[in-house]
């Protein structure tokens, strides 16, 4: 049974193809983006009181410890972190992504890191692995409006970063996904400037919460989580999250993302997590987590503010969405 009963979902990408349409008869060849609709109520049907305590280890889940984040909040349930997912070069409707995936093979994999660095090096998958296997559980806030708590597993993208020696020139880290239409349909999808791509400040890419996630719920990431490994990034929106990433750059320059070539006026470089600055569409200032009914205030940097907060010191924070 899908986690979110589809009668209670508005079909943001049936309205986008149609906004897209529109706009395509209107305008020629003059699109704009998605990413992301704000307004579908996502709820999960609440047990009656008599219903069984939900199982500690979901049906395919693995062994996860941890049982809540920092802040209390209990985990999004495996169905949903693992059934309703993001990943435009699969599909725009999230809860068909899962499926959609389900054959892509991610291996063998392996992750070019190069730019401004001493020691360029190719990874193999593999030896990434060997990098560390932490749990780490992260709040995920997408700039739609919904929210995870999301157990995942990897390491510090910095204990990689160490190993090629950024030089002195380097101010920003490039990351890319696999560009490859044949294993990745979605990418015939014209609107967009693929492959996706997302950018840090080298100092937000060095922050020990910015992850190389390599693992969810206790088992290596499944296709539609970004497999073989993705980035988490828990201040940032998710957007900055990119998944199956096969190169990272070293660059003095600011990369442009996708989402910053779709939509300028929407989608920033920074992207940090900020109840005060609405999206142009809509309201930021709460969120729907996925299994709750109703909304939570949304939390400045995502709750992570002690940890991050020095980074941004002296910028404007509403011009440097
Ligand atoms: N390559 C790639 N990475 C991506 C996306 C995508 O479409 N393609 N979607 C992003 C968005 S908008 C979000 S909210 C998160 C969702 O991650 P999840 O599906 O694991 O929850 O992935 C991000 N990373
Ligand atoms: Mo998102």
């Amino acid at each position: 049974m899908p986690p979110i009963p589809s009668s209670e979902i508005t079909p943001e990408a049936l309205f986008w193809n149609r906004r897209r349409f529109i706009q395509t008869a209107l305008a020629g060849a003059a699109l704009t983006l998605p990413g992301c609709a704000a307004t579908s109520p996502v709820t999960t049907a609440t047990p009656a009181p008599d219903a069984p305590a939900a199982p500690t280890a979901p049906a395919g889940a693995g062994k996860v410890t941890g049982t809540s984040d920092e802040l209390g909040q209990p985990l999004t349930e495996f169905a949903a972190v693992t059934g309703y997912n993001n990943y435009y070069e699969f599909t725009t409707d999230k809860q068909a992504v899962a499926a959609t995936a389900a054959n892509f093979v991610a291996s063998p994999w392996s992750v070019q890191v190069d730019g401004l660095v001493a020691k360029p090096r190719q990874f193999a998958l593999e030896d990434i692995l060997k990098l560390g296997n932490e749990e780490r559980i992260y709040r995920l806030r997408c700039v739609e409006g919904w929210s995870m708590v999301i157990p995942w597993s990897g390491f510090s993208l910095n204990k990689l970063l160490a190993l090629v020696e950024p030089t002195s020139a380097a101010k920003y880290v490039r990351f890319e996904t696999l560009n490859d239409s044949s294993r990745m349909p979605g990418q015939k999808e014209p609107w967009y400037t693929w492959p996706y791509a997302e950018g840090l400040r080298l100092d937000e890419a060095m922050h020990d919460l910015t992850l190389i996630a390599t693992g969810v719920y206790g088992n290596p990431l499944p296709a539609q989580n970004g497999a073989p490994l993705r980035l988490a990034v828990p201040w940032k929106y998710g957007f900055k999250s990119i998944k199956a990433i096969v190169r990272i750059t070293l660059t003095d320059t600011q990369p442009t993302s996708l989402w910053m070539a779709a939509a300028p006026d929407e989608y920033g470089f920074y992207a940090n997590v900020n109840p005060r600055v609405d999206h142009p569409r809509w309201s930021q200032a709460d969120e729907r987590r996925i299994g709750e009914s109703g909304r939570r205030e949304t939390l400045m940097f995502n709750g992570y503010d002690k940890q991050v907060a020095s980074l941004y010191t002296g910028m404007d924070l509403r011009k440097f969405y």
